[in-house]
């Protein structure tokens, strides 16, 4: 098989750089390791930027978003017993985000890909990418017991954190930045009402808290947890006594309660791989990048990723050019380490650290206190939380 360009991964960044690529014309073929199914049952992000949203509005896969999805113009800091209101709209000039969970951003983008008719390649297993530091590159994958070959011009990265290609790159070629956080989050989603109709953010002196959802019926929760925990050490009833213990009273009191259908347990990391472009290998979104999930930044990075690579492609089949190919890494990892430092300060600002100690939690205390009470601190959070311009 040939194909201009080969994209191995089929998440959010994969997908909706398969679409960009097929409005613009260009042939592409997507690789995943997993089944369609088993992509549509990973429960992830849930707050999209304007820019992806109007990114998914370019490739033709927003028509559901906007008819569910919800637009909300403010989130909730909860410390200290009170909830503290961020403008977010007031602040930006009118500056929104919209929830609408990954998954469904996902089965939108395979579904407009599917009428188009577009190449999938679900459970391709031993995918392999040969050759990207040459003109000629190659992908191999094995399927129904046979191997496989497609030639292609370009190589498409989009397989996530522990995908193949950021590891298919030598070691002297690649340089890494790692933070690790001494915690995880215990995931909850169940069919039943959110607790109120923005998110909330809380810093409790039991560990953080957030209160998010997917639709006015179906809420996601989380708590900060040790990283050793185990899921089913958690039953329901004990999740929901440490979700209220850890909110203002007056969300406590207004909790619904009710069987969670997923349950799961998150590490939290910082994480970034530098160049992004490796001769006709390019990383995209989570292949390239990790963020901790406080800033709800890493289905957006992986938006702006693919923004800057289709620019560059584009520029490429059609105008001739290798210019955008050329200033792809440094692009993207410039609004990458802007995500990674907002997505770091809000982790160490809104968690419970094992080791802060009494000036560490005092400072703590006061970084929130000023952020509140400060219109320019305010506005800088709500500036980063809606999306830096791309
Ligand atoms: P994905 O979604 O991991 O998709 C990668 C795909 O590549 C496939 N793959 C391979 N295919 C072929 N060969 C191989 N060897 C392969 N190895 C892997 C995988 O099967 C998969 O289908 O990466 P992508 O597309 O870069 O998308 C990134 C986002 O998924 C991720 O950044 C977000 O989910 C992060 N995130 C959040 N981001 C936000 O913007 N807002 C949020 O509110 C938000 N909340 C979250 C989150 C992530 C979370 N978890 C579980 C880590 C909340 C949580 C709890
Ligand atoms: C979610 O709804 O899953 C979510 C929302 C906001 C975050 C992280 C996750 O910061």
């Amino acid at each position: 098989m040939r194909t201009q360009v080969a994209i191995i991964g089929s998440g959010p960044a994969g997908l909706l750089l398969g679409q960009l690529l097929s409005k613009a014309g260009i042939d592409h073929v997507i690789l995943d390791r997993v089944s369609k199914d088993y992509i549509l049952g990973r429960v992830r992000a849930g707050v999209l930027e304007e820019g992806t949203v109007r990114l998914l509005d370019e490739a033709g896969a927003s028509e559901r978003l906007h008819a569910q999805g919800l637009p909300h113009g403010g989130f909730s800091l909860a410390f200290d017993g009170r909830n503290h209101r961020i403008d977010l709209s007031g602040l930006t000039g009118g500056k929104q985000v919209t929830v609408y969970g990954q998954t469904e951003v996902t089965r939108d983008l395979m579904q407009k890909r599917e009428s188009g008719g577009e190449r999938t390649i679900y459970s391709a297993d031993n995918v392999t990418i040969h050759d990207f530091g040459a003109s000629n590159p190659f992908v191999t994958y094995e399927s129904g017991g046979k191997t496989h070959r497609i030639n292609c011009d370009f190589i498409a990265g989009c397989d996530g954190f522990h995908g193949v290609s950021r590891h298919s790159v030598p070691e002297d070629a690649i340089r890494t930045y790692e933070r690790a956080y001494p915690f995880g989050w215990l995931g909850v989603l169940a069919e039943v009402p959110p607790v109120s109709h923005e998110l909330i953010y809380a810093n409790h002196p039991r560990g953080f808290a957030l209160c998010s959802m997917r639709s006015m019926t179906r809420s996601r929760y989380y708590v900060q947890c040790p990283l050793d925990d185990k899921v089913e050490a958690w039953t329901d009833e004990r999740f929901w006594d440490e979700l209220r213990r850890r909110l203002p009273k007056e969300n406590a009191e207004a909790v619904t309660t009710g069987p969670s259908f997923e349950k799961s347990i998150a590490p939290l990391r910082s994480f970034v791989a530098e160049p992004m472009r490796f001769g006709r290998l390019f990383l995209a979104g989570d292949a390239a990048h990790i963020v901790p999930p406080t800033g709800a930044k890493g289905l957006n990075l992986a938006a702006s990723d693919v923004h800057y690579l289709f620019e560059g492609l584009r520029d490429y089949y059609v105008d001739h050019s290798t210019a955008g190919l050329d200033a792809y890494s440094q692009r993207a990892l410039l609004r990458v380490w802007r995500a990674v430092r907002f997505s770091w300060s809000m982790t160490m600002m809104m968690h419970r650290f094992p080791d802060t100690g009494a000036f560490g939690q005092k400072i703590q205390e006061a970084e929130l206190d000023y952020l509140v009470h400060s219109r320019a601190a305010s506005t800088a959070l709500a500036e980063n939380y809606v999306g830096l311009p791309f």
